[in-house]
């Protein structure tokens, strides 16, 4: 696929999720992942399903984190998993031909594998910075070997982890088009101010 530019992850976005999904469908930001990890089944399915809604027929294409079975019954358009979930080959076997499956990896040789695993979209690299988002964070990246992985993948590269205003210029400068930042754009509680800094972001990308 394409480069597709910022790539938005909804995790507890202060807002909530459907006032933030929205802002990205309003923004025209094109990849808009539900990643949250903590809730029971009934209640992501639900927001999956409300998620979906907002994005149906517009540019904005949904991707369900780490659950094949709830991209499926959400109808989204794709799901998104990382290097201890199901292999790649068993999520398509689950969500058939049709669907994006985007690949988390961490080091030069997961995305390396990456590039001739059958079935993979794009993948997702990083942490490029400290991150707090994840639980158990993989050890930071930094911007060189962002650099080198942008050098050689032929799948679009989604940059991520620890992105702020201060230091995106650093990933747009290594040749990053599609960078991930969660908690900039999910921890501000004013519904203005999250559309002001995707807005902020996606200029830098023009
Ligand atoms: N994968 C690698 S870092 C990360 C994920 C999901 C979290 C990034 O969050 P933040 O808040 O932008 O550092
Ligand atoms: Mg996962």
């Amino acid at each position: 696929m394409d480069n597709f530019g910022l790539y938005v992850i909804l995790t507890r976005p202060a807002i909530g999720h459907v006032a933030a999904a929205e802002i990205a469908v309003r923004r025209g930001v094109r990849m808009l992942q539900l990643r949250e990890k903590d809730l029971p089944d009934g209640e992501l399915l639900h927001i999956a399903l409300q998620v979906r809604e907002v994005t149906r027929g517009t540019a904005t294409r949904f991707i369900v984190n780490d659950r094949p079975d709830i991209a499926l019954l959400s109808d989204a358009d794709g799901v998104h998993v990382g290097q201890g979930d199901l292999p790649v080959a068993d999520v398509r076997r689950i969500v058939g031909e049709e669907m994006i499956v985007g690949l988390s990896t961490h080091s030069i040789a997961q995305a390396t594998e990456a590039q001739s695993l059958p079935g993979v979209d794009y993948i997702g690299f990083g942490p490029v910075y400290p991150t707090t988002t994840k639980a158990v964070p993989d050890p930071v990246v930094g911007t060189g070997l962002l650099g080198e992985v942008l050098g050689f993948s032929h799948l679009p590269v989604v940059a991520i982890g620890g992105l702020f205003p201060e230091n995106i210029g650093t990933v747009i400068a290594a040749g990053a088009r599609n960078p991930c930042m969660v908690r900039y754009f999910m921890e501000p509680s004013d519904p203005a101010e999250v559309e002001r800094r995707i807005a902020q972001i996606q200029r830098l990308l023009d």
